[in-house]
């Protein structure tokens, strides 16, 4: 098979940059490793910035998003019984949406066959070939025969384990910070227990409560990495949450039975540059942040962003130096999108080494964002996303 793009990984990074190249007529194939079925089945992200949504209405496909997402135009800081609102509409004029990674994902998948976009499932064992020459290629297994496809360009749009930062790690520069805890997160059939999500630092460690609608939540609470799922039965989760949250908003948790429950490591990585010869690397596969910050799939949006415009450029209009600055323009984003997720990690969780010093610091943080209208626009921009 031959094309112009060879993009591996259809999670959201992949089938957004799918999209946005085949509405500008630039042909292009998406390898995915995963049946259809399981790629929908992972629970992650709920937090949508502007630049998400505003690819999402480039292509047409926000229908259901603008109809079921809901706007939220503030989140909550708290510190035992202390919260702080941030009011992201009256700081910032925008807002962020609350709409899951599956739903985006499944609106992408939906709209494959419509817009023309080829997305081969179950493709095992993607190699990358000759990424330094002009003329680089894909192999893959499927069925049990050997499939190959030759393209000018391969993405790499294959999260943190896939093959593309592989190939190229021992040229690049890993940067990164593994984290003493995961966030153990419960889904449930249940009414949120405020219509704003509320981040919570408590002495007995985090806590978030997060919703995909108006009848599903989402909560997280922050765990040991030694912590096993299987010894967290869904009371000993609504225990220690409503422990763990404002007494208010732990009065209003409604329990239910879980539809997921999982523990997922803690991590700030980036790897650096994002671009080697016909290679450009998109999403998860050169970066990973912390979730406190609600970054993850906005952040691979943005790359996209960047990516579509790259090429696009190079293929419409014979622009060479559009690939070859795709690497600094995401990364300017990737830095401050990392920053922003480590200092609210810093500031929101209990680290085993802190002492009396360090807790005073997260004190004297907290009261200075309460107080201080700056100190509030300056974490309500980053929430919203930073310009592309
Ligand atoms: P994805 O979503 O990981 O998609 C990568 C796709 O590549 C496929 N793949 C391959 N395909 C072909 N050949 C191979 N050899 C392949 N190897 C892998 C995979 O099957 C998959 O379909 O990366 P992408 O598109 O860059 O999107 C990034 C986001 O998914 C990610 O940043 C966020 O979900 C991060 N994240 C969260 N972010 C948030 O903002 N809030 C959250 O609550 C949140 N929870 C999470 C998360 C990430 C998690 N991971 C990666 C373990 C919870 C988890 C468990
Ligand atoms: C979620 O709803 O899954 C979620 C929301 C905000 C975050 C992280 C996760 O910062």
């Amino acid at each position: 098979m031959r094309t112009q793009v060879c993009i591996i990984g259809a999670g959201p990074a992949g089938l957004l940059l799918g999209h946005l190249l085949r509405a500008e007529g630039v042909e292009c194939v998406v390898l995915e490793r995963r049946a259809a079925d399981y790629v929908l089945s992972r629970i992650r992200a709920g937090v949508l910035e502007r630049i998400t949504v505003s690819l999402m209405e480039r292509l047409g496909l926000d229908g259901r998003l603008k109809a079921e997402g809901l706007v939220e135009e503030g989140f909550n800081l708290a510190d035992g019984e202390r919260l702080i609102r941030i009011d992201i509409a009256k700081l910032t004029g925008q807002h962020v949406v609350v709409y899951g990674q599956t739903e985006l994902t499944r609106d992408l998948m939906d709209a494959r066959e419509d817009r023309g976009l080829e997305v081969i499932y179950e493709a095992e064992d993607a190699t990358l070939h000759d990424i330094d020459g002009n003329a680089p290629f894909v192999t893959y297994r499927k069925d049990g025969a050997e499939h190959r496809v030759a393209a000018r360009i391969v993405v790499g749009c294959d999260g943190f384990h896939g093959p593309s930062r592989q190939a190229v790690l021992s040229r690049g520069t890993e940067y990164q910070r593994e984290y003493p805890f995961g966030w153990l997160g419960l889904l449930a059939d249940v009414p949120p227990c405020h219509h704003e999500l509320i981040y919570s630092h408590h002495d007995r460690g985090f806590a978030l409560a997060s919703m995909r609608s108006k009848t599903r939540s989402r909560y997280y609470i922050d765990v040991p990495l030694t912590e096993k799922v299987e010894d967290w039965s869904d009371d000993r989760v609504w225990d220690e949450l409503a422990r763990r949250l404002p007494d208010e908003a732990a009065g209003r948790i409604v329990r239910g039975p879980s539809l997921e429950k999982s523990i997922a490591p803690l991590r700030s990585y980036v790897f650096a540059p994002m671009r080697f010869g016909s290679l450009l690397l998109c999403g998860d596969a050169a970066h990973i942040v912390p979730p406190t910050g609600a970054k993850g799939l906005n952040l691979a949006a943005s790359d996209v962003h960047y990516a579509a415009e790259a090429l696009i450029g190079f293929f419409k209009r014979s622009d060479a130096d559009a690939i070859a600055g795709y690497s600094d323009k995401a990364l300017a984003r990737v830095w401050k999108s990392e920053r922003f997720s480590w200092s609210l990690t810093r500031l929101m969780h209990r680290f085993p080494e802190d002492g009396p010093f360090e807790r005073a610091m997260q004190v004297a943080e907290l009261d200075y964002i309460g107080s201080s209208r700056a100190a509030q626009t300056s974490i309500a921009e980053n929430y919203v996303g930073l310009p592309v």
